[in-house]
């Protein structure tokens, strides 16, 4: 697969970014003929039916509940919120009032983190969509909806077949009122690599101008040098800027002294002194304990005159417990997630915070009632994407010791099984904790977080040790992300690398400490527009040329999707990821009053060629469309 970005493609560094990757690479740009809408859409229906739905394995459709959605009177307006503080006072004045409040605000980031740390981040921006003005209604007083960044720019893409431009558009008009907040991976934007700066600026200019409000900004060593244009960027936009320092080893541990608090004091102060409105506390693997929550956040306030908003993961169960030590000690705000959607890998239960500090005098001002039937309408959309679930279902202490982001823990999983290495699951993370050390104990989270991964797979996989990484290194293939990491491709890491490990790995090969976008040739826009211009034959969107830069395949892709399918998005997600059953009949709505009627009447037999005819009828008409069946 074409995973290599765009930017670590030779010609890109050698400053050559043009039409000539378009020239040498025409598989990405052919497209298949043109048919009628109403075709493109059975033969989707009909493909997924038989060929069924990467990831999933079972072909036979569940039969499922329709989700409950809350009964609300529509009529009224939308309550006002935070984004009208921002429209009109500025993020100066979001600041200012975050600190006049006395009760502890709530992000709710079951749109964006919970789904992702839960679901593989597959939830379709039409099950967004449809409770979107519910919850502006229900729970107008949130601090912010965290809804977009992460991995859900390239999953929309890449596995759902949607734009994730027009999520942020479509959520918008249903959610006028709640700040809308993104994670934002520095120089790594929304991807996993270091991109050119005027790449990053572009991206945080578009999101702030398709109405991101708040920019969670983090960098995966904790390095500030690579956080600052971010930072700036998103001043100049207007907008909040939440940077934000990752939390990794344990503060209470006195062997475990690098990462202590005046670490993190030191740190505060820096992005704070680097342009931060609020300071962002990214507990990403939930490692956080509640009495060092309590002396982290009461150090913190002490430190720094900025709002402090802290996010977590519940793995261990003691999220709760640690967010009322948190609040305790006056961190301001605090990320949750609807309950249906929360716990575990994803982040602590909103509705569980709510009666967790009844009778306390920073309870959150959120309506329980409201909590509880949004509640009730992710708890019946949550199956449609059961093949996703991690397994996990109960509390994992041990994520203490191997300190994997919560997001990672599913994926490594699966990456192990890919490589055969299934039943050797404890060895492997394990392995990741001796990873994390002999790389001098790094801040492990997107993409740091994947070359520990990819050591510690690595190195079960060879039956090293760390020994023999040192005695027979000069001999050994590391993978190519633990050699880029070591140059210094993703930025710095507190105390440095460890000498001898580098020259180990890099075999010769010099590393650099300068910001790796500043290596980094621009990207000319215009010309992307121009290129994707003639081979899609239509003009493009800025938004259409950020997304191609930062992921040229997957954008491609995508294309090729629309092209041959139309537009998916508009399927419910039951059909979507299951096709239809014989006898079936469906209503799709593919724009506003143009409904389609399907039925799925019979599956022909399997030709000697490989493919089988589908009967549908089509609005009362019959209609077939061939299909490949690939097993
Ligand atoms: C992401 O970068 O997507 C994360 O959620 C990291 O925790
Ligand atoms: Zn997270």
């Amino acid at each position: 697969p074409f995973l290599e970005n765009v930017v670590k493609h030779e010609k890109f560094l050698n400053g050559d970014y043009d039409t000539s990757f378009i020239d040498t690479t025409p598989e990405l740009f052919l497209f298949p003929k043109s048919k009628d809408r109403g075709t493109k859409m059975l033969t989707y229906i009909g493909n997924v039916t038989v060929n069924g739905f990467p990831g999933i394995s079972q072909k036979k459709k569940p039969v499922f509940k329709k989700p409950s959605l809350p009964k609300l009177t529509y009529s009224e307006p939308v309550p006002t919120g935070t984004k009208q503080i921002l429209d009109t006072e500025g993020a100066d004045g979001v600041v200012k009032w975050i600190k006049e409040q006395k009760e502890v605000l709530l992000t709710d980031t079951t749109f964006r983190d919970a789904h992702q740390s839960l679901l593989a981040t597959r939830i379709r921006t039409r099950d967004l969509e449809q409770i979107a003005e519910p919850t502006a209604r229900l729970i107008p007083n949130l601090f912010s909806a965290e809804m977009w960044g992460g991995a859900t720019f390239d999953v929309a893409y890449r596995f759902l077949s949607e734009d994730p431009w027009d999520r942020l558009l479509q959520l918008r008009k249903k959610m006028p009122n709640v700040l809308f907040q993104m994670l934002l991976r520095s120089s790594n934007a929304v991807g996993y690599q270091n991109y050119p700066d005027n790449v990053i600026k572009a991206f945080v200019k578009e999101s702030a101008e398709a109405d991101i409000d708040v920019f969670r900004i983090f960098d995966s060593l904790n390095w500030v040098q690579g956080m600052t244009l971010a930072i700036d960027t998103v001043r100049e936009s207007g907008k909040v800027a939440e940077a934000t320092m990752c939390y990794t080893g344990d503060i209470l541990d006195p062997t475990r002294r690098k990462y202590d608090l005046d670490y993190y004091k030191q740190l505060a102060k820096e992005l704070e002194a680097s342009g931060a409105h609020i300071l962002g506390i990214k507990d990403m693997a939930g490692l956080l304990k509640p009495q060092a929550a309590y002396e982290l956040i009461s150090t913190l306030k002490e430190a720094v005159d900025i709002p402090i908003h802290l996010h977590s993961h519940d793995t261990s169960g003691n999220g709760i417990l640690m967010y009322a030590k948190a609040i305790e000690a006056g961190v301001d705000i605090v990320d949750v997630a609807v309950s249906s959607m929360a716990g575990l890998t994803s982040q602590p239960s909103a509705n569980s915070l709510y009666y967790a500090l009844e009778g306390h005098d920073r309870k959150p001002n959120i309506d329980i009632r409201g909590l509880e039937q949004l509640s009730s309408y992710w708890e019946d959309v949550r199956p449609y994407y059961q093949p996703f679930e991690s397994g996990m279902n109960a509390p994992h202490t041990e994520v203490y010791v191997h300190e994997m982001p919560g997001g990672q823990y599913s994926n490594l999983q699966q990456q192990a099984k890919a490589v055969g290495l299934g039943d050797r699951w404890d060895e492997v993370k394990d392995m990741y904790s001796r990873v994390n050390h002999l790389f001098g104990d790094l801040v492990k989270v997107t993409p740091s977080s994947k070359v520990v991964g990819d050591m510690a797979l690595y190195m079960v996989q060879n039956n090293l040790t760390e020994e023999d990484v040192y005695k027979r290194g000069e001999t050994l293939n590391f993978p190519d992300s633990v050699i880029e990491l070591f140059e210094g491709y993703l930025g710095q890491p507190y105390e440095g690398f460890p000498k001898e490990l580098q020259r180990i790995i890099l075999k010769g090969k010099e590393p650099f400490t300068v910001r790796p976008g500043e290596l980094l040739e621009e990207v000319d826009f215009q010309d992307i527009k121009e290129n994707l211009y003639h081979t899609l034959n239509r003009p493009v969107t800025s938004h259409e040329a950020i997304s191609y830069a930062l992921y040229p395949k997957v954008f491609m892709d995508y294309q090729k999707i629309v092209q041959q399918y139309g537009n998916i998005s508009v399927l419910d997600t039951p059909t979507f990821l299951y096709g239809m059953r014989l006898g079936e009949e469906n209503e799709i709505e593919i724009e506003k009053g143009k409904t389609l009627m399907v039925k799925l009447v019979s599956i022909g037999q399997a030709q000697p060629d490989g493919t089988r005819t589908m009967y549908f009828e089509l609005n009362g008409q019959s209609r077939e469309v061939t299909i490949t069946d690939e097993s």
